[in-house]
């Protein structure tokens, strides 16, 4: 009687989990699809800014063009602070991709130019490094076209 009933918790708990996990994942696509409809567009200096740092950096053309998105799944600016440099320099830095230690160079770039960004940069910085260093090359990234080496997927 005793393990019906403990089979009986065990399954509500799984069933509850299985919810858990699926209203997890709704609330990541809705924020994924609320991010990218807010992403704004790379206009003509961006993408020559994006050719210049390719040329100094001596890198190949990727086959896909640069896009940038703003801050991936990050508002470009909040109290008082103004990410868009660092992210747009971020972005061209993971269109072209490169080794680890490129994306360990590019990250750290990112959060050095973060953490002058505004009084809070101290916190933001170590917060979205961290972010990048996690997730910058998994599904999660690919998903936003936002990928480490996102110019040769
Ligand atoms: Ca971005």
């Amino acid at each position: 009687m005793s393990q019906v009933i403990l089979h009986g918790v065990h399954f509500r708990y799984m069933n509850k989990m299985r919810w858990g996990v699926v209203c997890f994942g709704l609330v990541i696509l809705g924020f994924v699809l609320f991010d990218r409809v807010l992403a704004p567009e790379a206009d003509y200096d961006m993408l020559a800014y994006a050719e210049t740092y390719r040329i100094e950096h001596d890198l190949p053309m990727p086959p896909q063009m640069f896009v940038y998105d703003g801050c991936t799944l990050f508002p470009e600016r909040m109290m008082g602070h103004d990410f868009s440099t660092a992210c747009l320099r971020h972005d061209v830095a993971y269109w072209l991709g490169g080794s680890d230690a490129d994306k360990v160079r590019a990250d750290a770039v990112f959060r050095d130019a973060l953490s002058t960004s505004g009084p809070l940069g101290f916190v933001f910085a170590p917060l979205m490094h961290t972010a990048v260093r996690i997730f910058g090359d998994t599904w999660i990234a690919k998903l936003c076209n936002a990928n480490w080496g996102f110019g040769w997927n």
